[in-house]
């Protein structure tokens, strides 16, 4: 198998990350953009092929959550993928053209890391709370999208702990202040989890609609039904809270509220047989059916502005 049909340690990431800036100087850059609760640094690669004037951008960060190994494997598939096929396959090169593309391949590294050494089926990043001695804080509920309401919890043991406030979290606030930061560019914010097979959009944090509800559903729409024509695999899609369940202080309806008016969330392979634990094996299926997937995405919001 190659490189990227395997999963890799933390290390092997930082590793790789470095490589690839170093090995492609004119088109990817290492931005940092912060550092974890642990201290380790959060690095975003920064896809680039011309400066042409009004260029947009799109976000996709990968392992939010740690034990959803398949996230930060397609985070490097994707740059992988961006590099080899450029002026190859003609979807990715307009992409390319038109976007650049700022990729935060892990997240949480501090709690990707810990799911190597420790605990597999880790979650949460590994803050820890002073009052109970727990650890971890659910950095996709710690966003300020009707933080801490239904579908969360203010206890620190949960799995799925709002933290002590919005952004009290290293991980989440480095992405939001590179999200505002960049917020002119930016048009199109995707996230990368597991498992499931699903394409959500906003709202999770309530049952309303987005505004523009119907576009984000045609866009999803479009996206599954050529998973399915290209890869046989059926991907559910739909508004968060009504697909799955209310879950609010998620990275995809905060950066929508910000004003990236296209938010989505990935949720990859499989529909449960190994979950989390998908093999492999299977890394190159789960990775190339969503690929396919954000770049329809991709090149329906490139239409549409
Ligand atoms: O609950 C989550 O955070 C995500 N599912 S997971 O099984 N990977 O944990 C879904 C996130 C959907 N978006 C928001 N809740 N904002
Ligand atoms: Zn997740």
């Amino acid at each position: 198998s190659t490189f990227y049909e395997r999963y890799h340690s933390l290390e092997d990431i930082y590793d790789w990350i470095n490589r690839t800036a170093q090995d492609n100087p004119r088109t990817v850059k290492a931005i940092l953009i912060g550092s974890s609760y642990e201290k380790r640094p959060l690095y975003v690669l920064k896809l680039s092929f011309n400066d042409r004037p009004n260029k947009t951008a799109m976000w996709i960060d990968c392992g939010i959550h740690a034990r959803e190994w398949i996230a930060p494997a397609f985070c490097l598939w994707f740059v992988h993928y961006s590099l080899s096929f450029y002026g190859q396959n003609t979807d990715i090169t307009h992409i390319l053209n038109s976007m650049d593309v700022y990729i935060l391949p892990v997240l949480n590294p501090d709690g990707y890391k810990y799911t190597w050494t420790g605990e597999r089926m880790w979650r949460k990043n590994r803050s820890i709370s002073k009052a109970t001695n727990c650890f971890g804080v659910d950095l996709n509920r710690n966003f300020d999208a009707n933080w801490c309401t239904k579908g969360a919890s203010h206890n620190p043991c949960s799995e799925i702990y709002c933290g002590e406030f919005p952004e009290s979290e290293p991980e989440s606030q480095a992405v939001a202040d590179f999200l505002r930061r960049h917020k002119d560019t930016v048009q199109l914010y995707v996230s990368i989890h597991s498992y499931s097979q699903m394409l959500l959009f906003p709202y999770s944090c309530t049952l309303e609609e987005a505004e523009n509800h119907s576009d984000l559903l045609e866009m999803a729409q479009e996206a599954a039904q050529n998973i399915r024509r290209y890869y046989r695999n059926t991907y559910r899609y739909g508004a968060g809270a009504a697909t799955i369940y209310l879950a609010p202080g998620g990275s995809d309806d905060w950066a929508y509220n910000l004003g990236i008016k296209y938010s989505f969330t990935f949720e990859l392979q499989d529909r449960g047989n190994k979950g989390f634990l998908l093999p492999p094996s299977h890394i190159a299926g789960a990775c190339n059916e969503a690929l396919l997937g954000v770049k329809i995405i991709a090149l329906k919001v490139i239409e549409k502005t």
